[in-house]
């Protein structure tokens, strides 16, 4: 059994829709950001960063248990764990490892440095706008990858898509105008959102 420990931020979906996805069966700890509870002595022990997602794999390899953040970590841990969404054959990994990090660490960053100056008790609007640009320009290069196959990496649904859907969804939820005219991408947002898995992992 692995306990997750979670909020419904594209982060917390990352880990929520692996765990799912790859079958693994286990518990949610919704964690409340807003009233610091990852900043609590018992969250860092678990993560000193004091962030969400974690999880703890009570049977980890050897049978040891595993403490875990960092939500593509989650994510590739799961698949390992699971033996699945990773290509089997070697030579379609370079380009899922690279749709895996620019879903990971492109889009879910600057959205997250977007919310923040948003947010802001003085917002600096030409920054909110430069985050804006450069998010809208992800998402229109993987409207262009989108239109030449039909996942992220390929033909198949890999981690790099169970990523990606992670900050598109969020995006489309609070900034649609981000996401808004890339048909390509919205075709794959639709085939991923109806995944049963993934539906389950966004009810937070
Ligand atoms: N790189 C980390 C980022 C984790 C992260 O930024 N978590 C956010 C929520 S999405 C958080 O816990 N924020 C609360 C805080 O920093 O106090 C990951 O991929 O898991």
């Amino acid at each position: 059994m692995i306990d997750l420990y979670a909020a419904g931020t594209s982060n917390g979906m990352r880990a929520r829709i692996a765990l799912e996805e790859c079958g693994l069966p286990y518990t949610l700890h919704p964690v409340d950001i807003a009233k610091g509870e990852q900043k609590t002595p018992q969250f860092l022990a678990l993560n000193p960063n004091g962030q969400i997602p974690v999880i703890v794999d009570h049977e980890g390899p050897g049978g040891k248990p595993v403490t875990l953040s960092q939500s593509t970590a989650i994510l590739l841990y799961c698949a390992e764990k699971a033996g699945k969404f990773l290509p089997k054959d070697p030579s379609a990994r370079p380009a899922m490892l690279q749709a895996l990090m620019s879903a990971s660490t492109d889009i879910t960053p600057l959205f997250g440095a977007l919310f923040t100056v948003l947010r802001a008790r003085e917002p600096h609007a030409p920054t909110a706008q430069l985050f804006k640009d450069r998010l809208r320009g992800f998402f229109k290069v993987w409207d262009d990858t989108l239109a030449k196959q039909k996942c992220c990496a390929g033909e198949e649904v890999t981690i790099a898509d169970l990523s990606l859907y992670a900050g598109y969804a969020r995006v489309k939820g609070s900034a649609p105008e981000l996401v808004e005219g890339l048909p390509n991408l919205a075709r794959w947002g639709d085939e991923i959102s109806v995944r049963p898995a993934v539906q389950r992992a966004l009810k937070f």
